[in-house]
């Protein structure tokens, strides 16, 4: 079902001022930055590789960023399986007990679907599905 790891999302304050570690400190490539209106988030992706990081600044004070931010501080935040067929997997999981927060996909960044599972049901870790491109 899982084709890889497609990225690890990292709650921060401020993606500016995280930059200069993971993109000068340890050389990542950084490739850009995107608002995901929808859910309240600033990301930027670095690029090692085949893996990516995908930083994650809240862009409201109700942004789930920012309560995670203010609940835990900075840190990992989810991780994100990429996976071919996003609906059958979600369905797949789904009938095997599997809580998903997202029964449908919604939009990620970079024009992926994705969709979380409940981190009650993944030994609580946030838990993002995510379908590569549009098709
Ligand atoms: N790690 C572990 N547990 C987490 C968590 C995290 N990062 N975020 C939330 N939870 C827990 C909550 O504590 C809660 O637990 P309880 O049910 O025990 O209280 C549970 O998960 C559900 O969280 P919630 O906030 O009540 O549920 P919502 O449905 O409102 O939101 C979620 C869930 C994960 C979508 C939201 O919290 C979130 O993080 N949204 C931002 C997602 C994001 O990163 N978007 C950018 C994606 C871009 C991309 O990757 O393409």
């Amino acid at each position: 079902m899982l084709k890889k790891i497609n990225h690890i999302g990292l709650a921060v304050k401020n993606i500016e001022a995280s930059l200069p570690f993971y993109r000068d400190a340890l050389g990542m490539v950084f490739e850009g930055t995107e608002e995901v209106a929808e859910q309240k988030v600033r990301v930027a992706f670095l690029a090692i590789g085949e893996s990516r990081i995908e930083l994650l600044e809240p862009t409201s004070d109700d942004s789930p960023v920012a309560k995670f931010l203010d609940k835990n501080g900075e840190g990992v935040h989810h991780l994100a399986y990429e996976v071919e067929d996003l609906e059958k997997a979600l369905a797949d999981l789904k009938a095997q007990g599997v809580r998903l927060i997202d029964e449908l996909p919604r939009k990620g960044a970079h024009g992926t679907s994705i969709a979380f599972l409940h981190p009650k049901s993944t030994g609580g870790v946030l838990t993002e599905l995510c379908r590569a491109e549009s098709h």
